[in-house]
C-alpha cells in the first residue's frame, strides 16, 4: 500500500512550488518524501497514514504547550464564535499589548502583525525611518524571515537549499545589507569604527536558531549594544524564535541586554498567525499613523489569533513553566549525547529553555564556519532512521529543535532508545 504522503506529495508538486507552502518542509536537504500530517495532540503528530511521531518541531516553535492545548482551543472557539476578523480595534489586542509590555521591559510600544517576517521587515523599515540611514547589519546564517533586505546570506530554509542570498532581491537593495560573522566581536567593533554612523540597524538572533543553534559568546551581545548606543544605531533583537521559548523574559531577559526594538512571532500566536514588533517609545512613534513610517495589515491583531496568543502566554508565563520545559529539553539532549557516546559517532547537543541544537560534530559550533563543519550526511541518515522510529526532527541540519511542556519522561525514554538503535546501526555501517 503506497503511503498517502507520497501520493499527496506527487499531486501537490503539480500545483504548489515544491509541493509545500514553505521550502524547509520539502525535505530537499534530507531527501525523501515529506510527511503529510493529519492531526496532532500534545507531544505527538500523526501522518496521513496514521503513523505517530514524537514531534520535536512543534510547528517550528509555536506549539510550546503541545499541540491542540484544550485551553487554547477553547479560547479560539470562543473568539471565533464572535466573528473571525473585524479590521477594527478590539480589546483583545490591547490585552496582548499589555501582556507583551509587562513581560518584556524593553517594550514600551508594540504593533501586532501576522508573521515573524512582517515583524522584522517592519522593524527594519522603522529603524531606517527613525535614523534616516539605509544600511543594516545582519549575521551570516541568521534568518529573519523573507523580507528582501534580510535575504542576504540567510539561514534556515535559504541555507538548507544552498540559496542563502535569494534571487529577485535587487542588488541596489541588497547592497545596503552588510553581513558580519556571528560572535565576531572584533569585526563588529572594526565595522562600527569605520562606518557606524551610517548604520540604521543591527538585527540579530540573540540565540541563533537558523544555522542550527549557536549561542552568543560572552560579550557578543553586549558589544552590539555598546556599538549601537555609541553610533545611534537601532539594535533589533529578533526574538521570533527565542521569544518566550528560552525564558519568561525571552533571550533579552536571559542575557540582560536591552535592545531598542524586538520582534516576536511563533509562541505569541500559539500556532495562529501572529507576530509583533515593539520597543522604545520614541522609535515606535515613527510608525503610522503617529509617524512617517507606513506599516499596515488587514489581519493584524486578528481577534482569533490574539485569543490563541493570550491563552498560550498565560500558561507559558506561569511560575516554573520554563524550568520544567528546560529540564525536559536537557534530558532530550543528554539522551542524544549518551547515544552518540555509546556508538562512537561524533555527536554533540545543547539546549537553552525549550530549544536545542543537535550536531554531528564533537563540540557544539560557536560560529557559522563551525556549523558548516558538521557532518550533514550523517545528520540526514540520522533524521530518516529516527523518523522510522517515530521521532520527528527538523528535516535540515541547519534548524534548531523544539520541545513542548507536553513532552514527558516516556517520550524522552522513547527518543533515547530510538537514538541508541539508530546510532548503533549507523556505526555498524
Ligand atoms: P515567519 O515569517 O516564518 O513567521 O517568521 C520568520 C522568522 C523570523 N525570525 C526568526 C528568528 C525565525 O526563526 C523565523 C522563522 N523560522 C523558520 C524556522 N527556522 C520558520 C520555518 C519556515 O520557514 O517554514
Amino acid at each position: 500500500m503506497r503511503p498517502n504522503s507520497e501520493a499527496l506529495f506527487e499531486r501537490s508538486q503539480k500545483l504548489i512550488p515544491g509541493g509545500v507552502n514553505s521550502p524547509v518542509r520539502a525535505f530537499r536537504s534530507v531527501g525523501g518524501t515529506p510527511v503529510f500530517f493529519e492531526r496532532a495532540l500534545g507531544a505527538y503528530a500523526w501522518d496521513v497514514d496514521g503513523n505517530r511521531y514524537i514531534d520535536y518541531i512543534g510547528s517550528w516553535g509555536p506549539a510550546i504547550l503541545g499541540h491542540a492545548d484544550p485551553v487554547v482551543l477553547a479560547a479560539v472557539e470562543r473568539a471565533a464564535r464572535n466573528g473571525l476578523s473585524f479590521g477594527a480595534p478590539t480589546a483583545g489586542e490591547l490585552k496582548l499589548a499589555e501582556a507583551l509590555v509587562a513581560a518584556v521591559p524593553s517594550i514600551e510600544s508594540v504593533r501586532l502583525v501576522s508573521s515573524g517576517t512582517e515583524a522584522t521587515m517592519s522593524a527594519i523599515r522603522v529603524a531606517r525611518g527613525f535614523t534616516g540611514r539605509s544600511r543594516i547589519v545582519k549575521f551570516e546564517g541568521c534568518y529573519h524571515g523573507h523580507g528582501d533586505s534580510l535575504l542576504v546570506k540567510a539561514g534556515s530554509g535559504a541555507l538548507t537549499l544552498g540559496q542563502p542570498s535569494s534571487a529577485g532581491v535587487p542588488p541596489e537593495l541588497a547592497q545596503h545589507t552588510l553581513v558580519l560573522q556571528y560572535n565576531d566581536i572584533d569585526e563588529v567593533q572594526r565595522t562600527f569604527r569605520e562606518i557606524g554612523d551610517t548604520i540604521a540597524a543591527v538585527i540579530v538572533e540573540p540565540i541563533a536558531g537558523n544555522m542550527n543553534m549557536v549561542l552568543p559568546q560572552p560579550g557578543f551581545l553586549q558589544a552590539l549594544r555598546e556599538a549601537c548606543t555609541r553610533h545611534g544605531t537601532v539594535l533589533i533583537f529578533d526574538e521570533v524564535m527565542t521569544g518566550f521559548r528560552v525564558a519568561p523574559g525571552s533571550a533579552q531577559g536571559l542575557y540582560g541586554i536591552t535592545p531598542d526594538l524586538s520582534t516576536f512571532g511563533k509562541v505569541i500566536g500559539g500556532g495562529m498567525p501572529l507576530g509583533a514588533f515593539g520597543g522604545r517609545r520614541d522609535v515606535m512613534a515613527f510608525v503610522a499613523p503617529t509617524g512617517p513610517v507606513y506599516q499596515a495589515g488587514t489581519l493584524s491583531g486578528n481577534p482569533v489569533a490574539v485569543a490563541a496568543g493570550l491563552a498560550t502566554l498565560e500558561q507559558v508565563l506561569k511560575p516554573g513553566f520554563h524550568d520544567r520545559l528546560a529540564a525536559t529539553t536537557r534530558a532530550v539532549c543528554d539522551a542524544f549525547v549518551s547515544a552518540g557516546r555509546a556508538s562512537g559517532i561524533a555527536l554533540s547537543a545543547q539546549s537553552v529553555g525549550g530549544m536545542f541544537g543537535l550536531y554531528f560534530r564533537d563540540q557544539p559550533p560557536t560560529d557559522f564556519a563551525q556549523v558548516m563543519e558538521c557532518d550533514s550526511n550523517r545528520f540526514n541518515a540520522f533524521f530518516h532512521r529516527m523518523l522510522g522510529h517515530g521521532v520527528y526532527l527538523a528535516p535540515s541540519a541547519y534548524e534548531a529543535g523544539f520541545v513542548s511542556i507536553a513532552h514527558n519522561a516516556e517520550d524522552v525514554a522513547a527518543t533515547a532508545a530510538a537514538a541508541r538503535e539508530t546510532l548503533a546501526a549507523m556505526a555498524a555501517g
